[in-house]
């Protein structure tokens, strides 16, 4: 079969990439770039320098870019779907993966290869069917991926030895747009079979990724537009998040896609991370609800804020590990709504929050960012869409996350990057260099 522009693509991009790589790390491997503290062991390892992606930068101020452009910058360059303002998804995903951005044919050839490996298989449908039906759909996500594992092209052709490290790339890329294409159809499936009396919606073959999602839905449009625009924004958050980290971490001992990406949808469902997104939304509709559904004061919102707080809860959708502004995708969608929908009730209350919470959140004196990350405004557009089912938020969070976590361990695969294996210490080596003032011996 004949190698597809994008696959052809990305080969002259890792091959040209391999030298680099292995230049600092066969010349440069002693340069020091970074020192770590106690702190620092203990505490997550913040802001410790030891991974490496080119596909995007977070910078605690600007916030995230993706290949380098800024969110406007990357909506702005990328081939929209005719008639409307979103760009494709898959032309986004060529720009995550190569660093360029695409033509318009470029793209069309990436919608029609993802077309062609969407169908689900028989046994995915099976599972999720046996599952109970109140599993939470992160559950049913996590293991319709991991079920797939099976026809993954990389355990094969690894398993049939003879793999050389610079050919790995490519079943990994393989597995990866095997996976992509999937998807949305099963996060669809999922929705419906839960939420909508378990009625499903063929795919039209005539529309584009986000497009088709929007559509097995059963959502009308503007809504597929926001599909869109909601996939591209939590793409990729650099290499460090729980969700991008754990998908990493997995693949670094070989192991394939649909494990490493099962693996960090597990991530993705915790609450500091991507659950947070159906956090705030519960914290939202219990304020209303104990007002009877009316739209809160300031001075009522700031109580329920500091009684959340003050019960030892954080407040879902503020603060963030490197962000120390307001989170430039949480921008994003503020300037979508402030078009779309802005006399929704919970727009506006999101709005009053972000009046609040920062002010309460700066004098409750702990976290050192007190604005908004992502997941604040996320579930309110998709109610105002009727999709209020918010324990699904995090799923489309996943199928998003998805495109930056697949497209980096390809990468990671391409450029032969070692089994993750960070060194640990035990308390009393800690107390003990607390003692010294430091370990005897580390570099400075
Ligand atoms: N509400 C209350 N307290 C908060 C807080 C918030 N929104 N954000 C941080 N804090 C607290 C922390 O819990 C921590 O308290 P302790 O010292 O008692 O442990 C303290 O402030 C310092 O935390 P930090 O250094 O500012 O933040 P971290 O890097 O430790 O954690 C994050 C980052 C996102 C987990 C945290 O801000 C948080 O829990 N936010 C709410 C959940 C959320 O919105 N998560 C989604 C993040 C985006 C995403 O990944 O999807």
């Amino acid at each position: 079969m004949a190698m597809s522009n994008l696959k052809a693509k990305l080969l002259e991009k890792i091959e040209a990439h391999r030298p680099r790589t292995t230049k600092l790390n066969k010349e440069f491997g002693n340069v020091v770039i970074d020192k770590v503290n106690i702190g620092q062991c203990i505490g997550g390892a913040r802001d410790i320098r030891s991974l490496v992606t080119d596909i995007s930068y977070l910078d605690p101020f600007e916030g995230i870019r993706f290949r380098g452009k800024t969110i406007p910058e990357t909506f702005a360059a990328l081939p929209k779907v005719p008639g409307k303002e979103q760009p494709f998804v898959e032309g986004f995903f060529w720009f995550l993966l190569t660093g360029e951005v695409p033509t318009m044919a470029q793209t069309q050839e990436v919608v029609a290869d993802w077309k062609s490996r969407s169908a689900i298989p028989a046994y995915v449908i099976d599972v999720l069917r046996a599952m109970p039906r109140d599993s939470h759909p992160m559950t049913m996500l996590s293991a319709a991926v991991l079920t797939m594992q099976r026809d993954s092209v990389f355990a094969k052709k690894y398993g049939e030895g003879g793999l050389k490290k610079n050919d790995m790339w490519d079943p990994m890329y393989e597995d990866s747009m095997n996976l992509l294409a999937k998807l949305p159809p099963i996060a669809a499936y999922i929705y419906r079979m839960k939420y909508k009396s378990d009625i499903h919606i063929a795919p039209d073959a005539n529309l584009d990724w986000g497009g088709n999602f929007a559509h097995m839905m059963g959502v009308a449009p503007p809504y597929d537009e926001l599909a869109r625009m909601y996939f591209i924004l939590h793409s990729d958050h650099e290499s460090g998040n729980v969700s991008a980290h754990t998908t990493h971490l997995v693949a670094s001992a070989l192991s394939d896609a649909y494990y490493s990406f099962s693996a960090g949808l597990n991530g993705l469902a915790g609450p500091l991370h991507g659950l947070a997104n159906q956090e705030v939304l519960g914290w939202i509709q219990n304020v209303m609800k104990k007002l009877n559904n009316k739209v809160p004061t300031k001075e009522e919102l700031e109580k329920f804020l500091w009684d959340t707080l003050n019960s030892g809860q954080v407040i879902p959708g503020y603060g963030h590990a490197v962000l120390r502004k307001t989170d430039p995708r949480y921008v994003a969608q503020n300037e979508y709504s402030k078009k779309h929908l802005p006399n929704d009730p919970m727009f506006q209350l999101v709005n009053m929050i972000y009046e609040v919470a920062p002010g309460v959140l700066t004098k409750h004196g702990k976290t050192k960012n007190p604005w908004p990350n992502v997941d604040a405004h996320s579930g309110v557009i998709q109610w105002y869409y009727g999709v209020r089912e918010w324990d699904f938020y995090t799923v489309l969070f996943g199928v998003g996350r998805a495109l930056g976590v697949l497209a980096n361990i390809t990468w990671d695969r391409g450029l032969g990057y070692a089994i993750e294996r960070p060194k640990s210490v035990t308390t009393d080596m800690l107390e003990q260099w607390a003692k010294d003032g430091g370990r005897k011996g580390a570099e400075d």
